[in-house]
């Protein structure tokens, strides 16, 4: 059988990809100029190489894709046709850059005599994403003369040594010329060719800090356990975000927001701050960045890039150590400071017993998925110490693709028991605002393949886009200009909305409705009326 040149290159590359570089998942939206590497995924996917998830929309795939890299911590890949079905990966794009997740974005182009002539879904995707990926990898269409299996492995050896030097996206745009596929070869038969990439082990910085002074950590988003491990050695009280991998632990304190904003004793004694992750959520936080008198010292992120918004930190370090004995009395105040301000749930349905409930329910076989805006700043509020997956994209905190994105996650947890032999225990459990959850509406539509998941979207509709009463233009335009101009209430039928994409539906008014409503498996769709 005749293999076509974009065949064997398809077949190549990604056999390589899968076998080499730990992909362990492909996300593919249809399209006719990308056919040679659906062809591809598809044979990998049935010889059980790689799961292949397919989705009709590209801004929803990508976020998803995002979800699943974030849970697995492994490269996804991403598979578009060309024109505008690249464009759409782009707010998930620039999450990802934000937040240092690995995603392979492989971006099917017309070859260049097609290029700026004119010709049908032809723009310049070399230049798409800015600085957004790291590299951008231009591949000219493969041809019959010239050895495209080496060109294919070559250029995975490319794409794993870009991987190795920075995080984040990498985009490879390749272009095909016709025939566009054939059924051979098979990429599923092709043996990946082992990989040599050079590591280079980056030189760490240490900082040796003086022991007495008071200090207290800060773990923003991506913070992960090094946080808690730092705090603990040296009896530093810890002040973690819900999603910073780090609230847990008995240095947490979970009512550091309120702590602060009563400006205690405790408070007004800080001296040092440590910073692990990107802290966005809390402005007691952000103040203490702006505080002249206390010094900041922020631990390099390996995926959020550089944090230090007051433009004041003192060293920017990977290590830290202190000269001398720490002065443990300092966590005992601030911990029994924590218990005697601890907060106090009322007995009706609103977002703080939301938060609870939600946390009271999860253990460490489900992932909890936040939102943008009100919800998440009430989980930084009032959520337990409690060492459970939880996920926000806090890169850029856009209240777009939260679906898909917990879709993702919920994808990576299922296949995390079925790798295991089990089936799958694991609930994964997304709140959001209810502009968010439609922002996204199209993501509750998946392929069937997808569809045996326990997904819950638990949307808390108080009406609209609430957290804009905060702002300072709510006190000053009328009601009338502010429900239309920020609030921007909807009334979409959320019951309607599920039947139509064959999720389950349940509705809580009530506080003890939410309990048992977050035991249920499968997809639902959880509408929890706040106002
Ligand atoms: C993609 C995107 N567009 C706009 C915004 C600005 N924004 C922040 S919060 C918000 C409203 C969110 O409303 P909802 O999801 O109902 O949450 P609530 O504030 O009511 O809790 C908007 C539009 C954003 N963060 N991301
Ligand atoms: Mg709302």
């Amino acid at each position: 059988m005749t293999q076509a040149p974009a065949q064997v290159f398809a077949a190549n590359f990604l056999a390589n990809l899968v076998g080499t570089v730990e992909v362990r998942h492909i996300y593919l939206a249809p399209g006719s100029r990308s056919q040679a590497l659906a062809v591809a995924a598809e044979q990998l996917a049935s010889a059980g190489k790689v799961k292949l998830h397919v989705r009709i929309d590209e801004r929803s795939m990508a976020f998803s894709a995002l979800g699943t890299a974030l849970a697995t911590q492994t490269p996804v890949v991403v598979i578009t046709t060309s024109g505008t079905a690249v464009a759409n990966l782009h707010p998930a794009v620039l999450e990802a850059h934000h937040s240092g997740v690995p995603l392979i974005l492989l971006t099917a182009d017309r070859p260049e005599e097609l290029r700026g002539v004119g010709a049908n879904q032809t723009t310049d995707q070399l230049n798409i994403f800015g600085n957004a990926v790291s590299v951008v990898f231009d591949v000219s269409a493969p041809t019959a003369d010239v050895d495209e299996a080496k060109r294919a492995r070559d250029a995975v050896i490319a794409v794993a040594s870009a991987m190795s030097e920075a995080g984040g996206p990498k985009q490879f745009n390749i272009a095909f010329r016709e025939p566009l596929s054939s059924s051979d070869p098979d990429a599923a038969s092709i043996e990946a060719a082992p990989l040599e990439v050079e590591t280079i082990e980056p030189e760490i910085e240490w900082a040796v800090l003086d022991a007495k002074v008071p200090t207290v950590v800060i773990a923003g988003a991506g913070a992960g356990e090094d946080a808690v491990e730092l705090a603990e050695s040296f009896g530093w009280p810890l002040f973690a975000e819900p999603s910073s991998g780090a609230r847990f632990g008995l240095n947490a304190i979970v009512g550091y927001r309120r702590l602060l904003q009563n400006q205690n004793d405790l408070a007004k004694q800080i001296g040092r701050l440590i910073v692990f992750g990107k802290p966005t959520l809390s402005r007691q936080v952000t103040a203490l960045f702006f505080d002249e008198k206390i010094e900041t010292v922020v631990v390099r992120s390996k995926t959020h890039g550089l944090f230090d918004v007051a433009r004041r930190a003192a060293q920017f370090v990977d290590e830290i150590t202190v000269d001398d004995e720490v002065d443990f009395e300092w966590l005992a105040r601030w911990r029994a400071a924590d218990q005697e301000n601890e907060f106090n749930f009322s007995e009706t349905l609103d977002r703080a017993n939301l938060v609870r409930e939600l946390y009271l329910a999860s253990d460490q076989n489900d992932c909890i998925v936040l939102g943008a805006s009100r919800l998440i700043r009430e989980a930084d509020s009032v959520a337990p110490a409690k060492p459970i997956a939880v996920f926000a994209n806090r890169g850029l905190a856009g209240i777009d693709g939260t679906i898909a994105t917990a879709t993702g996650i919920a994808i990576a947890n299922h296949d995390f028991f079925s790798d295991h032999g089990v089936e799958s225990i694991g609930i994964t459990r997304a709140l959001m605002g209810d502009l968010t959850a439609l922002h996204d509406a199209g993501s509750l539509a998946f392929d069937q393949p997808d569809a045996d998941l326990n997904l819950q979207i638990i949307v808390g509709n108080d009406g609209g886009g609430t957290i804009f009463e905060t702002l300072e233009i709510a006190s000053t335009i009328d009601d009338q200009a502010f429900d239309r101009l920020f609030r921007t209430r909807q009334n979409v039928d959320f019951w309607h909305l599920a039947e139509a994409y064959g999720w389950q539906y349940i509705r809580v008014e009530r506080l003890e409705q939410l309990a048992p409503a977050l035991q249920t498996r499968g997809r639902v769709l959880i509408e929890v009326l706040l106002y």
